[in-house]
């Protein structure tokens, strides 16, 4: 049987790279049976069906999951968002980060559009997540800012590039390699957002051993199915603080002699990063009350 990987999924079709040729496959059908999906970025066995088509056998073990986008073995994420047009939402950040921290996979922040706003614009909220502790790089593809520094955060590594429509994955993506050629669109004036412009995840290749996935961008997405005892954790610049807290298990909110409060107050957590703690840590309780 011959090995390859799923560089997208569309329409019941699979396309599934084999040596260096894009093959069009189905699923065998125990996993639609199972419901079970094939992802971009899963490794298959494929069994020959003639003239470059096939079935797809066996998915191997996955090394990581995400959600949203819906990907297979990638190890890190580029979150894109635009400094301005459209704004970014910090909220829909903070909930990526929890997404790819219990996802096992290494975050790297990207202020897109950096040409277009002041540089306070993209100072405060870069020293905000680098003093969390995460990667934070502001681009742009007007004037090449972060263009090659990015690129060297993809080698060797499967990389997806999330974020909302309009903040300029693709736009990114095609800096970083003209060759992939990918479809930009406007951001709509009147709604001052993304019009979705791709429309599946793609996986691509920037050179052997670097391989990237372009997404379809969000603007909401569920935390993932974590006990929110641990939500702390997921939130890289509590954990210094977290032993210091009395209670164990303790939720940081009301409870009383609370390391991470204590730190809130002064000065070493950001207000906004714990105002979204407090969020979905509620958004998790109202979660678990309803099933
Ligand atoms: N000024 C400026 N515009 C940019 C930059 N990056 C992207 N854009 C523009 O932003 C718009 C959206 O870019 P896309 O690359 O299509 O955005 P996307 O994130 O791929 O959007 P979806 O595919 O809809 O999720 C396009 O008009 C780009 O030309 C940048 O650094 N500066
Ligand atoms: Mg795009
Ligand atoms: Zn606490």
């Amino acid at each position: 049987m011959l090995q390859g990987i799923v560089v997208r999924a569309y329409s019941g079709f699979y396309y599934v790279e084999i040596d260096k040729e894009v093959w069009e496959c189905r699923l065998r059908g125990k996993f639609r049976l199972a419901k079970q999906n094939v992802l971009p970025g899963d490794r298959v066995r494929v069994r020959e069906g003639g003239g470059k088509t096939g079935v797809i056998e066996e998915i191997l073990p996955r090394n990581t999951v995400l959600e949203r986008p819906q990907v297979a073995n990638v190890d890190q994420v580029v979150m894109v968002f635009a400094c301005a047009d459209p704004d970014p939402q910090t909220e829909l950040l903070d909930r990526m980060l929890v997404q790819a921290e219990a996802a096992g996979l290494i975050p790297i922040i990207c202020f897109n559009k950096t040409d277009l706003v002041g540089r306070d614009a993209v100072d405060a909220p870069a020293k905000i997540y680098t003093d969390a502790g995460y990667h934070v790089l502001p681009t742009s593809v007007v004037t090449g800012e972060g263009i090659t520094e990015l690129r060297n955060y993809l080698k060797d590594h499967l990389t997806v590039f999330a974020g909302p429509s309009g903040s300029g994955k693709s736009s990114l993506l095609n800096a970083i390699h003209p060759g992939f050629g990918l479809k930009t669109g406007q951001v709509s004036r009147k709604i001052g957002r993304g019009r979705h412009t791709t429309r599946y995840a793609e996986l691509l290749e920037l050179e052997p051993g670097s391989l990237v996935v372009d997404s379809p961008g969000f603007s909401n997405l569920y935390l993932p199915n974590i006990d929110r005892k641990n939500l702390g954790e997921m939130f890289p610049e509590f954990v210094p603080y977290i032993e210091e807290c009395r209670f164990n298990g303790c939720l940081h909110r009301a409870e009383p002699d609370c390391g991470i409060k204590e730190a809130l107050h002064q000065g070493k957590i950001n207000p906004e990063r714990y105002k979204h703690y407090l969020v979905f840590l509620e958004e998790m309780e109202s979660r678990e009350k309803k099933y």
